[in-house]
C-alpha cells in the first residue's frame, strides 16, 4: 500500500488573501508531495509494508514501540509530515472563519473557559513553538477532553495517542512569501480560513476513533 498525495479540496487561490495561491501551491506539490514520497519510501520493505491500517495506526504503533524520540527519524519526520498536512487543508476552506457551534462550541468553553480562550490558548500555542512546527486542538481519549498545545517539527498527535482536530503548520514555508517574519499576522489569518463544520466532524467521530 502506498500512500497517496491527497487532492486539494479547493483550488490554490481559494484561501486569499490569507493564505496566498503560490505558498499554497508549493507546500502542497512539493512540500506535502516530499512527505508522501518519503514515507512510502520509508515504509517499503519494512514491517508496516502492506499494511492495511491508516497513517495515525502506525504513526501511534510505533510511538507506543519505541517513543517518539526512539521511532525511527524517517517515519517520525515523513509519516507525521504526511498525516499533518492531509489534516491541514481538510480543516481550512474558502468559506472558512467565522465560529463554531453546536457541542464543539458547548465543549471549547467548558475547556478552555470561552471560544474566544480558546483562541487565545491556541494562537499562543502556534506563536511560541520556536522554529519549526504545529499548533493544534486535540481530543485526548484518555481523559475524554480537549486540549492545545504544540509540537516540534512534524511530530504528530497520533503519536500521543490524541486524535486532532484543528493544526497550524507554523513552518516558515507555510508563510513566508506573504507574511515573511510576521508569524502572528500568520497566525490572525488563519481564523479566516478554519472551516469550522470539519472540525465539528472531526470532534463528532474522535470518541470512536481506534488507531
Ligand atoms: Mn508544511
Amino acid at each position: 500500500m502506498a500512500f497517496k498525495l491527497p487532492a486539494l479540496p479547493y483550488a490554490y487561490d481559494a484561501l486569499e488573501p490569507h493564505i496566498d495561491a503560490r505558498t499554497m501551491e508549493i507546500h502542497h506539490t512539493k512540500h506535502h508531495q516530499g512527505y508522501t514520497n518519503n514515507l512510502n519510501n520509508a515504509l517499503s520493505g519494512g514491517e508496516h509494508a502492506g499494511a492495511s491500517h491508516g497513517i495515525a495506526s502506525i504513526l501511534y504503533a510505533a510511538a507506543r514501540a519505541d517513543s517518539v524520540s526512539g521511532m525511527s527519524a524517517a517515519l517520525r519526520n515523513n509519516g507525521g509530515g504526511y498525516a499533518n498536512h492531509c489534516l491541514f487543508w481538510a480543516v481550512m476552506g474558502p468559506d472558512g472563519g467565522g465560529s463554531p457551534t453546536g457541542p464543539l462550541a458547548d465543549a471549547l468553553s467548558a475547556s478552555f473557559g470561552s471560544v474566544e480562550a480558546f483562541r487565545a490558548a491556541f494562537a499562543k500555542a502556534a506563536g511560541t513553538r520556536f522554529g519549526s512546527g504545529w499548533a493544534w486542538l486535540v481530543y485526548d481519549p484518555e481523559a475524554a477532553g480537549l486540549k492545545v498545545y504544540s509540537t516540534a517539527n512534524q511530530d504528530s498527535p497520533y503519536m500521543s495517542g490524541h486524535v486532532p482536530l484543528l493544526g497550524l503548520d507554523v513552518w516558515e514555508h507555510a508563510y513566508y512569501l506573504n507574511y515573511q517574519n510576521r508569524r502572528p499576522d500568520y497566525i490572525k489569518a488563519f481564523w479566516n480560513v478554519v472551516n469550522w463544520v470539519a472540525v465539528a466532524d472531526r470532534y463528532a467521530a474522535a470518541p470512536g476513533e481506534s488507531f
